[in-house]
């Protein structure tokens, strides 16, 4: 569980140091590492929200999410009274979701990269966005159609408490805050875990206002044909 440290910028460039935090055997915290492309993020998702806007989507339960939500990629997740999958086209428009903007598809194959996941090419990204007060409960990802690719999330805007849970959802789950520019990989014997997001704090951030957006990289659909 040695920490890492390796340079974000080229050599000419201030020396900002990101940390590589292990916090499961396949599981790791990039911290930092989008920060060099987070005005390139932000621009390339600002069409993306225009064409296929955040709603508070429905779970089987009957309950509304207090988590806006939307996608990009060849498969989106959805949610509603007759169940959770993914789908190819937005409920909302009735169109195919946007597609993955390269800065995303680049940034998540090189975070999976550095955590050791080479070859990682998503096929969907899960947008979140959470307002102070907005949590996601304990849960496992199980929707996707195989597990042997990494999830990869992105946190941007507000901080957040991340929830790290185990293999049953009675697990001792530990915690760790999630800042803006930070990425995770869950893979392996990780991508299964129980995982879950403490309500956020109310706040500002320079860059984002009143929110936290996360975005997650998926393989959801048959990875052979990613
Ligand atoms: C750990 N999102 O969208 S990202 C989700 O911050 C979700 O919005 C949270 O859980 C968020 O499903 C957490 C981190 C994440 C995603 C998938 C995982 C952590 C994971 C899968 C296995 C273990
Ligand atoms: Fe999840």
């Amino acid at each position: 569980m040695q920490p890492t440290t390796f340079d974000l910028f080229a050599d000419n460039e201030p020396l900002q140091q990101a940390r590589t935090e292990q916090i499961g055997e396949q599981s790791w915290v990039l911290r930092g590492f989008a920060l060099p492309r987070v005005d390139q993020l932000l621009t390339a998702l600002e069409p993306l929200l225009d064409a296929a806007p955040l709603r508070h989507m429905v779970t089987p339960g009957g309950f509304s999410m207090s988590v806006g939500t939307s996608s990009c990629g060849t498969l989106g997740w959805i949610t509603d009274r007759s169940g959770y999958r993914y789908s190819s086209v937005d409920p909302l428009s009735g169109l195919p979701w946007p597609g993955m903007p390269t800065v995303f598809a680049d940034l998540a194959h090189e975070a999976a990269e550095h955590a050791g996941f080479a070859g990682f090419q998503a096929d969907s990204c899960l947008i979140n966005q959470y307002v102070p007060g907005a949590k996601m409960s304990l849960h496992q990802d199980k929707d996707e159609k195989a597990y042997a690719a990494p999830i990869v999330s992105l946190s941007l805007g507000l901080p957040a408490m991340f929830l790290f849970g185990g293999f049953e959802r009675s697990d001792k789950s530990r915690r760790t805050p999630l800042l803006h520019g930070d990425m995770v990989v869950w893979g392996g014997v990780d991508r299964l875990r129980f995982h879950g997001v403490l309500p956020i704090k109310p706040g500002h951030h320079a860059r984002l206002g009143e929110r936290r957006i996360n975005l997650t990289f998926r393989v959801a659909g048959d990875p052979a044909k990613v």
